[in-house]
């Protein structure tokens, strides 16, 4: 049976050791959730922050709790599970009872009646979150982090934002940062392709809306989860506790929300009130591009008696959201796979922000399957958001990162297997997209050719070892380093691109199109080398990644992915035999071949503050 509230899984983390208790004071703007960011990425322990200093310098009443689901144990732990897989088998396991089977054995339906029956929400009177009622409801003494340096205000990162269809009355609960704008007005950041977005489109009055913080983390779980259609969040909930969530109604409006939540934020929009919301240091490692989204205005706050605020802190990875998202990942593939009987696997890294990059396997009984394996996907409900997707043979094993080079290194041909997608649907985060929610697509076909396919792999003939060292002298090459045989990366900094610390809000044609043929001169000056010619990959990124250390890897993949737009990137030579990957940092620029919009800065602590935070650290890990 699943956690019955946030404070046992709190206290199941201290029995075991994974938990800081911070009882000094520790400031919300910034150094919260540096100390976060910094435990995460030594797979430290969860944190409570006993005494969070607010803005104003008064602590708060309240605890606040960061990386509760920072390692990947603890997100199975969160969720009561060994493998999130067991999750989607369950599901599963629902959606195809096999009837026949139940009908010969009736006692093997009974385990499946009853995880039907813990599905629907069960209402009570008086949920433990209305324990206590504030008097005159104020956001900002609430201890809510502003995580980075150009973030605009406090943000409320991890909230349970509930909505109802207008018409049906069908709630839903999606993860929406909320930005507090003052102690009544909070921002509503869903996106344009959410369900939130979705309601609030279809409202005509003032819409009720409520921000839960807290609670069971099956119930945080499943406000990120996202979904097959018609199962809800409060029935996912459920399922994932074994036993029904426990609802109750609102105290100024007619919502129902999870009775076991930490606190509840009450109130309502009205409909066509926006305002600016952002910038906010995002998933993707940079910050995301502010823009208009709704107000809501609250009118009542109730909590339980002891509650705790857990918020979390994006960035670049690898961050705690990248756990809850691979743990989503492995839960929903059964799911996925149930749908969509060609794929064999699936695994969108963390480092890629999930969104950039899914790697899947697919069955290949007949010419070109892989590609209608891709397509297949591209339309699943949140998957419209990838932007790149390899389908490799049903053999690959996808979460290796060798097998994925090998595969782009010996099963692409360049002219063949590079499919794009013009003007498809974009994640509104993907400040790389030439328009506001619209870009390009990349498929790349790395499997093998079944019999009967045309594709034959053009072997381009071999690239000399010497090919990085003649790289390294070129004029604006920083490092190259050689990933295959016929692959190779390189990083520049090309004079005027953006620095990683500051955003470039303004077009400058100019600037622009001379870093655009600073560019096309390095590319050219390696297609030119006799060795290159069988130089298939050229990726070309900033010298911010260096090749030479440790986490390489990692650094590199997040930036070919979160800086590289399909559309805008891809460069062919002549013969259309080899590719380049432009994974530099744009200058903003309208005339384009394609757009460049704002450009924002990467997520970056203050380095002092980090130096004070990782030497405490030291001492107390
Ligand atoms: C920490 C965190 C923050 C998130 N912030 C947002 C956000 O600000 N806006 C948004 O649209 N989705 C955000 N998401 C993703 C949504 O929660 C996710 O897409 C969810 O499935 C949406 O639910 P829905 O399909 O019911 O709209 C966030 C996810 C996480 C883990
Ligand atoms: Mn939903």
């Amino acid at each position: 049976m699943g956690w019955r509230s946030l404070e046992e899984f709190i206290r199941a983390l201290e029995v075991r050791g994974e938990l800081l208790r911070v009882s000094h004071p520790v400031d919300v703007r910034f150094e919260a959730g540096c100390i976060a960011d910094r435990l995460v990425k030594k797979g430290g322990p969860a944190v409570v922050f006993d005494q969070p200093r607010l803005e104003d310098g008064r602590i708060s009443r309240f605890p606040l709790a960061m990386n509760l689901f920072g390692t990947r144990e603890r997100t199975n732990l969160a969720l009561g599970v060994d493998e999130p897989s067991d999750i989607g088998e369950m599901m599963v396991g629902l959606m195809k009872p096999d009837i026949g089977a139940i009908l010969k054995r009736p006692w093997t339906g009974i385990h499946l009646l009853r995880q039907g029956i813990s599905m629907a929400p069960k209402r009570v009177s008086r949920g433990k979150c209305q324990q206590v009622s504030i008097d005159d409801p104020d956001v900002t003494k609430l201890p809510i982090p502003i995580t980075w340096p150009h973030d605009g205000g406090p943000f409320m990162t991890l909230p349970l934002v509930v909505t109802a269809d207008p018409e049906t009355g069908t709630h839903n609960m999606g993860m929406y940062r909320s930005q507090v704008f003052g102690p009544k007005e909070v921002g509503l950041h869903w996106q344009k392709h959410k369900h939130g977005a979705d309601h609030a489109d279809s409202s005509e009055g003032r819409m009720p809306v409520a921000i839960c913080l807290g609670g069971p983390p099956q119930v945080i779980f499943s406000s990120i989860s996202p979904l097959p259609d018609n199962l809800s969040e409060y029935e996912f909930a459920g399922l994932l506790s074994g036993r029904r969530l426990r609802i109750t109604k609102c105290q100024t409006n007619e919502l129902w929300v999870p009775a076991d939540c930490d606190f509840v934020i009450e109130g309502y929009t009205i409909p066509g009130e926006t305002r600016m919301e952002g910038p906010f240091g995002d998933h993707f490692g940079h910050y995301s591009l502010e823009d208009e989204y709704p107000v809501m205005h609250v009118t009542a706050i109730t909590h339980k008696k002891d509650p705790t605020v857990p918020m979390t802190i994006v960035g670049v990875p690898p961050m705690e959201d990248g756990f809850l998202g691979e743990a989503i990942g492995d839960a929903l593939l059964p799911v996925l796979k149930f749908q969509h009987r060609d794929i064999v696997d699936a695994f969108l890294p963390l480092e890629t922000g999930f969104h950039n990059l899914a790697i899947v396997s697919s069955k290949q009984r007949f010419p070109r399957q892989a590609r209608k394996t891709a397509l297949g996907l591209l339309g699943a409900g949140q998957m419209m958001f990838l932007k790149v997707v390899v389908v490799v043979d049903e053999n690959h094993t996808v979460k290796d990162l060798d097998s994925l080079l090998d595969a782009l290194e010996s099963r692409v041909s360049i002219p063949d297997d590079l499919v794009t997608l013009k003007g498809m649907v974009a994640d509104s985060l993907a400040h790389t997209s030439p328009w506001e929610n619209i870009h390009d697509k990349l498929i790349i076909d790395a499997t093998t050719p079944v019999e009967g396919d045309p594709i034959e792999n053009t072997d381009l003939g071999p690239v000399s070892n010497s090919l990085a060292i003649s790289a390294s002298a070129i004029d604006g090459v920083t490092q190259a380093r050689m990933l295959r045989p016929s692959m190779m990366v390189i990083t520049t900094e090309i004079e005027g691109g953006p620095k990683p610390e500051e955003s470039m809000e303004d077009a400058n044609e100019h600037l622009a199109s001379l870093q655009r043929e600073r560019f096309a001169s390095i590319r050219d000056s390696i297609w030119g080398l006799g060795a290159s010619k069988g130089l298939k990959w050229l990726f070309i990124t900033d010298s911010d990644a260096d090749l030479e250390s440790e986490d390489w890897r990692r650094r590199l993949l997040w930036q070919l992915f979160c800086r590289f737009d399909v559309g805008r990137d891809l460069h062919f030579d002549g013969a259309g035999t080899r590719v380049a990957w432009d994974a530099t940092a744009p200058i903003p620029s309208e005339a384009g071949p394609l757009p460049v919009r704002r450009w924002p800065a990467v997520t970056l602590h203050d380095p002092d503050l980090v130096q004070k935070i990782d030497s405490w650290l030291s001492k107390r890990l």
